[in-house]
């Protein structure tokens, strides 16, 4: 019931709607509106209520992730009809794990802050509250675990075609960053459970930095934000845009094998391809020039003795030559 309320305040955005009125549209008493009403100011919606007029929403309650909101305008068959949200959790990533054989495919956990983010290899990923995006989606492909990794650079491309159509000059760091300025707006974390020849799950986990103005020194010189660099944008917005777009890209790639238009998407917007970089693996450190992204979507390099080589994700680190990228 709840959600039919706030579907129907969000309809009538700004207009008053009568109490009457939406008693008539759901079938309840004005008494039960009023008590849904007060639980949803409570969740943090800024519902006004006058005498005789009825109930509006006086601010746009886009920035909340709950659920109501994002599948407002949803336009996806999967992803995200079901949504976990949080105030606050160590790491969506580990909660989507531990839920996972439970939940349908396309669950999204989605927190307002995260304690213990992760990165890869261990690394920390800084979730401030309510100042990005940080979500897991629960994927439960029929295919073969070596086909995994693909799934991080269709994701890749995914938040990079949403974020260029929305006015974003952001590119793909290959394999798992999305970079505005030469800095890290976005992070991607694959995380797979699989036996031999079967994929149990994988958890796609995506950090995007929205809101964030200041972030901690550790960071500072790499990272950066969409607020930061002038995109003042809905984190819901975004969301479901992703959401859309992360479908359309995963579906073709699970039913069909196409891959073509993911690569392409990645090729367009590469942060690295057809420049110098270091490929740092542990202690080693190695110059190296991106030639192209393979069938595969693996990096083709041409090393200083003039090798070609594919490099795979999950193989190296990347570092410009004049900074990050
Ligand atoms: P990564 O290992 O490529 O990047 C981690 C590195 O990036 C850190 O070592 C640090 O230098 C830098 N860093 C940390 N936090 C930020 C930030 N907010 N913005 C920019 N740079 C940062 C990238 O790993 C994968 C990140 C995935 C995060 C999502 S959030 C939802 C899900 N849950 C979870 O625990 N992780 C994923």
């Amino acid at each position: 019931m709840r959600d039919k309320i706030i579907e129907t305040i969000l309809d009538s955005k700004d207009e008053f709607i009568s109490g009457e009125e939406l008693s008539k549209k759901l079938g309840i008493s004005r008494a039960a509106i009023w008590k849904h009403m007060k639980a949803l100011k409570e969740e943090g919606y800024n519902i006004e209520s006058v005498n005789r007029k009825g109930y509006r929403l006086i601010e746009d309650p886009e920035d909340l992730l709950t659920y109501q909101n994002i599948s407002h305008k949803l336009e996806t068959k999967i992803m995200g009809n079901n949504i976990v949200h949080f105030e606050t959790i160590d790491s969506t990533n580990d909660y989507a794990k531990k839920v996972a054989s439970q939940e349908p495919e396309g669950t999204v956990i989605i927190s307002e802050e995260q304690t213990k983010g992760k990165g890869r290899i261990g690394r920390q990923w800084h979730s401030k509250s309510k100042e990005g995006i940080w979500m897991s989606i629960i994927l439960k492909p029929n295919m073969i675990p070596q086909k995994a990794p693909f799934i991080t650079l269709i994701a890749g491309a995914s938040i990079a075609k949403v974020l260029n159509d929305l006015g974003v000059q952001a590119n793909i760091k290959w394999p798992n960053d999305i970079i505005i300025n030469n800095k890290k707006v976005a992070g991607i974390l694959t995380e797979l459970s699989a036996e031999i020849d079967r994929i149990n799950y994988i958890i796609l986990g995506i950090g995007i930095n929205v809101k964030t103005m200041e972030f901690s020194q550790e960071i500072s010189e790499i990272a950066t934000s969409l607020y930061k660099e002038g995109h003042k944008i809905s984190r819901v917005d975004i969301i479901r845009k992703i959401l859309k777009e992360f479908e359309n890209l995963y579906l073709q790639y699970i039913n069909k094998e196409l891959k073509e238009e993911a690569l392409d998407i990645c090729r367009q917007h590469s942060a690295i391809i057809g420049k110098d970089v270091y490929l740092i693996k542990g202690e080693e450190k190695e110059l190296v020039k991106c030639l192209d992204m393979n069938q595969a979507g693996n990096l083709v390099v041409r090393t200083k003795d003039n090798i070609i080589k594919e490099i795979m994700s999950g193989e190296v680190s990347i570092r410009g030559v004049k900074g990050y990228v």
